[in-house]
């Protein structure tokens, strides 16, 4: 039996709904080995206010390195990095791994403000790891901050700054519309064409790893070998089944419920290509 393998490089949520054990449950939901290189230990909520600790660049190496010996990867995603020594490495990792399919969600800021990488971090996250990513997942002030403060306030604004964060050298450029009004509404550009994608907006607070959950989905479907668009538009049916499903436990914002996919199908997603001559300038 030929099972695909996916690795995720990123921080332990202790909550559950985020981070490695967002991507692992995702991974699982998809049918695809899920593994894991844990990058810092977050345990930070507004509520216990404890904190994160971050795992030294030779635990998280001797990770990677077991990980790719003895099970391989078929893609790998990033998440939280944190520091600027963990990028540089990762990036030497990922070129020395061979592996093709590399996702990279650009990790910045947790939902409850904990900040998940470090300021002089940014420019290694711009300059080395961006360039060797398949797709890159910004939401809204991610992407902001990688474009020096952009303003982004509405789709138009998301496909001008999907095409500027194309120019930094990944393949595709996904940017996440979840902080609009209105539909969510996504937009991929492959350098000619953007593909807009919408799914109906649920009216929770509880989206939590919700990005995280999205990028796994697509690290999923690459590593079973499908194309760009094909993992995106069935990973945004799976996060968008997530967040209509999604719930609160004991205290603060609760998850994207990762089974609803499975469990409920699809909420509808719909999906128009447009050519970027007609959509900017
Ligand atoms: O959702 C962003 C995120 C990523 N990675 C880790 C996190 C969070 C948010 O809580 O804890 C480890």
């Amino acid at each position: 039996m030929k099972v695909s393998r996916a690795l995720t490089i990123a921080g332990s949520a202790a909550r559950g709904g985020a981070g490695i054990q967002a991507d692992i449950k995702t991974f699982q939901e998809l049918d695809v080995f899920g593994t894991s290189a844990i990058t810092a230990i977050v345990a930070k909520s507004p509520h216990t206010g404890l904190g994160i600790f971050p795992q030294s660049v030779e635990a998280i190496e001797a990770q990677v390195h077991t990980i790719l010996e003895d099970i391989g990867a078929d893609a790998i995603k990033t998440g939280m990095l944190f520091t600027h020594e963990i990028i540089i490495n990762v990036v030497r990792w990922i070129q020395q791994s061979g592996v093709k399919n590399i996702v990279v969600d650009p990790v910045m800021i947790g939902k409850i403000g904990s900040a998940l990488l470090k300021e002089d971090a940014m420019e290694a996250m711009r300059t080395q790891l961006i360039p060797l990513a398949t797709i890159i997942t910004p939401n809204m002030p991610e992407a902001s901050y990688l474009l020096d403060g952009m303003d982004l306030n509405s789709v138009e604004d998301l496909k001008v700054a999907a095409k500027k964060l194309h120019e930094l050298g990944p393949r595709y450029v996904l940017v996440k519309g979840g902080r609009l009004e209105g539909p969510a509404i996504d937009v991929l550009f492959d350098g000619e064409q953007f593909y807009l994608l919408e799914a109906p907006r649920f009216d929770t607070i509880h989206t939590n790893g919700a990005g995280c959950t999205y990028s796994a989905a697509i690290t999923a479907g690459l590593a079973k070998g499908q194309t760009v668009p094909e993992a995106v538009i069935e990973a945004k049916k799976f996060i968008s089944a997530g967040i209509r499903h999604s719930f609160g436990f004991i205290q603060g914002v609760g998850p994207a419920y990762h089974a609803a996919y499975g469990k409920y199908g699809e909420t509808g997603v719909t999906v128009t290509i447009e050519s970027s001559e007609v959509s900017t300038n």
